[in-house]
């Protein structure tokens, strides 16, 4: 690892999304960092001549790329050019122009999404490319895993301190809640809420509710990606998860409970159920000493809080 400066100056790429927005909160308390940002207005992350110009201008000395195109399993699968390309274009132009503008530090954000589908449980580092991927989010896989081979290809050849964490399914401030392009965490979150303002009795569940998936509070990942910022510095993946799963059904059961709601819950088995397990196997980024503090009925609150005081007055005057 190269020696720290005093005043590190951060560009976070992606800073108005939710994991972009909850690292700048995290740094913004470190007084030894200087944090860059750029809006799409002023650095569009798809126009590589304005990339490359932006980061020759600016040369910070670390590049944390939070920006992407992400959604939950209907997005994924209705949109697969968009996941595909959008991915490759804005990891490419940023990665390609940080070594161009000789910064020698970046941490890559993927998805647990882009282990094989099959992958033995909890899935380590090492099953990376050992098997087929999920049909419904191989674009946005297969754009992740590019990434993840550009940092890797930097760092071999180049010998650039390029680094790839793959967070587990994120929630928390900042999320998506528009029902069609949602991950499933806010989504139910919302529809929980509509159906306690207009008394329904049920909410419909998307899949068979079997679904295993392991949630990590954003506020919590943002401090991984930083943790692992400063203490590692390898060519593998590594995992930044909360250790441990619940299925959709669970999931859903907890959100009702926090919510209040006293219905009753639909499974329709016409949606996706998508990849039936994804655990991660965060035994890496543990034994460097980094674990998760947000329990996730606890995220699941502060989060329906964050909901009901920013979100829902912009829903219900739209
Ligand atoms: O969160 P989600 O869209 O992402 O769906 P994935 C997780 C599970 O929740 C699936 C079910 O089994 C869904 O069928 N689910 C139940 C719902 N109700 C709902 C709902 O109302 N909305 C949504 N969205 N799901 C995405 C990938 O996969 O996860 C991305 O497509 C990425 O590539 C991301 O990896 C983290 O976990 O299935």
């Amino acid at each position: 690892m190269t020696a720290v400066p005093a005043r590190r100056r951060i560009f976070v790429a992606g800073h108005s999304g939710m994991v972009g927005s909850a690292i700048v909160r995290r740094l913004s308390n470190d007084p030894g960092v200087e944090i860059l940002t750029a809006s799409r207005a002023e650095v569009d992350l798809r126009d590589q001549t304005r990339v490359h110009t932006y980061l020759a201008e600016t040369r910070p000395d670390i590049i944390i790329l939070a920006a992407a195109k992400v959604g939950g399993i209907l997005a994924n699968d209705t949109y697969p050019a968009d996941f595909l390309y959008e991915n490759l274009i804005i990891e490419t132009n940023v990665i390609g122009a940080a070594h161009a503008a000789g910064v020698d530090r970046l941490v890559f954000l993927g998805s647990s999404c882009i282990y094989p589908k099959f992958a033995p449980q909890p899935i380590a580092e090492s099953s990376l490319l050992t098997g087929p991927l999920e049909p419904t989010n191989e674009w946005y896989a297969i754009a992740k895993i590019a990434g993840i081979k550009l940092c890797e290809a930097f760092r071999k050849q180049h010998g650039r301190h390029y680094i790839s964490v793959m967070p587990c399914n994120l929630y928390g401030t900042n999320d998506n809640f528009d029902l069609k392009t949602s991950h499933v965490l806010p989504a139910l979150i919302r529809k929980f809420h509509e159906a306690k303002v207009a008394g329904q009795k049920e909410v419909v569940v998307w899949g068979t509710g079997t679904p295993l998936r392991e949630f990590l509070h954003v506020d919590d990942l943002a401090d991984g990606v930083v943790f692992l910022m400063d203490h590692y510095d390898g060519a593998e993946t590594i995992n930044c998860g909360a250790g441990s799963d619940v299925t959709i059904k669970e999931l859903a059961e907890i959100i009702k409970d926090v919510m209040g709601f006293s219905g009753t819950l639909v499974f329709d088995t016409t949606k996706p159920d998508g990849t039936p397990r994804k655990l991660m196997d965060s035994s890496r980024i543990a034994a460097l000493g980094w674990k998760p503090r947000i329990g996730l009925k606890q995220g699941i609150e502060s989060v329906y809080e964050w909901f009901l005081r920013e979100k829902v007055p912009v829903l219900t005057s739209a």
